[in-house]
């Protein structure tokens, strides 16, 4: 990549660079990963629909939040970005029951220190959405904490406004998926800190490998639901017996095909954009 600068860092399907002393460039791979693991097969322009879809976020959002784009290059998959200082913390809004928030309301009746009804169903709506916390682990998993430890992490004013902005965020953007259906069953932000100070939105955001996408025909709380995007390469790994360590299987043609355009099905709901109107000029998702 010869316009990318010093490489920072990677991701398991994105990569980092540093483009001078104020920006970075955030690129997206078409790797994908199921149950943590990233596949040797690829799926054709997943990260051009991460980034098309992360960039339309931003644009949409920018009256509730500043975020760190600069600029979509026209690859379709890389964002130049400001430099943050990145708060040690990022936050995941969930709006229904699904993954550790479930394991953790089946084990404790409550959400990372968020007391519940009980009764609740696995997938169920939550009666409002919940903010949950977690500490960056280098490596592995993130550790999910209590918003007091949050907020001695980032100081209270700072938590408190994180707390607004991510709830602020997921309300508009369940809303906008809704109207589109799509249910935004969670999602997690990354924030960071501007050379002013100013709280602002970094990552990626609101994409299917930072959110939980579900189909909302067939919505049936009591159980998991199918995952709008990986749900087929899930299915398969599972058909195969795989013991789910590295290194995962080869996915055949088919599975990736149906993969790739669950994908480009989701973009396309939630912009209102043609993919292939991306492809020819990905400026069309900031307008
Ligand atoms: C930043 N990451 C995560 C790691 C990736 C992504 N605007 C920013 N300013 C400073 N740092 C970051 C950002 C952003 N976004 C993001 N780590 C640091 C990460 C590896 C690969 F693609």
């Amino acid at each position: 990549m010869p316009e990318a600068g010093v490489h920072l860092g990677s991701g398991k399907v994105r990569e980092l660079y540093a483009l001078d002393e104020a920006r970075l460039l955030l690129t997206a791979s078409d790797r994908i990963s199921t149950f943590d693991v990233i596949l040797p097969t690829e799926i054709p322009d997943k990260g051009r629909v991460l980034t098309g879809l992360s960039a339309f976020w931003f644009a949409r959002t920018s009256d509730l939040v500043p975020n760190h784009l600069l600029a979509l290059r026209d690859d379709g998959r890389t964002l130049e970005c400001r430099r943050l200082v990145m708060l040690p913390i990022e936050v995941v809004v969930r709006g229904y029951l699904a993954g550790s928030g479930w394991k953790d309301y089946l084990a404790t009746g409550a959400v990372c220190g968020h007391a519940l009804p009980a009764g609740l169903r696995e997938s169920d709506r939550l009666p409002q959405p919940l903010l949950t916390p977690a500490t960056k682990a280098e490596s592995g998993h993130d550790e999910n904490i209590a918003a007091a430890t949050a907020a001695r992490l980032v100081g209270d004013g700072l938590y408190g406004e994180v707390e607004r902005v991510a709830l602020a965020l997921y309300r508009f953007a369940a809303a906008h998926a809704e109207a589109r259906g799509i249910i935004l069953a969670d999602t997690k932000f990354e924030l960071g800190l501007d050379s002013e100070g100013t709280l602002v939105l970094g990552d990626e955001a609101l994409t299917p490998d930072s959110s939980r996408f579900w189909p909302a025909l067939g919505f049936a709380p009591g159980g998991p639901q199918p995952s709008y995007d990986k749900q087929y390469v899930r299915d398969y790994c599972e058909s195969l017996g795989w013991d789910k360590t590295d290194p995962g299987p080869e996915i055949p043609a088919g599975v990736v095909a149906g993969t790739r355009a669950r994908y480009i099905e989701a973009f396309e709901l939630l912009t209102g954009i043609a993919f292939a109107d991306y492809l020819a000029d990905p400026q069309v998702v900031l307008r």
